[in-house]
């Protein structure tokens, strides 16, 4: 069962949003163009409630971008982003969701941020997604979204632990940070995630 895992594709990670990723949206139509090569498509969706622990807006005298520690870890405090029931958290209005059988979201505890698709911050609770994709009889996943270097990231770091086969599709993602994402790639790879293009999707 081959599989493809869509990142948080949402407004707010679009230019012009709260939250952008340069050249964000660019991956739109790459990620239209493959999901018909696929056995299975899902999604995830950040979804935070207004008054979630990552919002900068929640701490008193705190910018945005500034790191605080949190339950003895580095926690980013980002611009509000991905609220609940706001244009910002919905889907890319041009992203070709119909192929979608479900859509997992993710960062709604306001006491905990949740990077991966997969598990908080903590690692302290699952969004049910690996259970699903285990039921599925998935083997290979292929991952892509945003944004590549944060939520893409630890998303297929955690497939990877949960044991299955994993691909990253660079040119269906985009990162934060290109430069620091280099250094991340190195890790994908030094793990056995395999880095490819659309075209190489058979
Ligand atoms: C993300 C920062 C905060 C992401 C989500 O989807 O990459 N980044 N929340
Ligand atoms: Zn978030």
């Amino acid at each position: 069962m081959k599989t493809l895992l869509i990142i948080d594709v949402q407004n707010d990670f679009m230019p012009g949003g709260s939250l952008p990723v340069p050249e964000g949206s660019k991956i739109v139509p790459v990620i239209n163009s493959i999901q018909s090569k696929f056995d299975l498509v899902v999604a995830t969706q950040d979804w935070h409630p207004q008054d979630h622990i990552s919002l900068a807006s929640n701490h008193a005298g705190k910018s945005t971008f500034e790191e605080i520690e949190l339950y003895g870890k580095p926690q980013t405090l980002w611009p509000d982003h991905c609220v609940q029931g706001t244009g910002g958290a919905e889907f890319h209005p041009d992203l070709n969701t119909t192929k979608w059988e479900a859509i997992f979201r993710k960062g709604t505890d306001k006491n905990i941020d949740s990077y991966s698709g997969f598990y908080d911050n903590g690692h302290l609770k699952s969004t049910g997604l690996s259970g699903y994709l285990k039921e599925k009889g998935v083997s290979q996943l292929f991952l892509c979204g945003l944004a590549a270097d944060i939520c893409v990231y630890f998303s297929t770091h955690d497939a990877f632990k949960e044991g299955f086969a994993c691909f990253f599709i660079e040119d269906a993602s985009q990162p934060l940070d290109l430069e620091g994402f280099k250094e991340l790639k190195k890790k994908m790879e030094y793990l056995g995630i395999q880095i490819i293009s659309a075209a190489d999707i058979q």
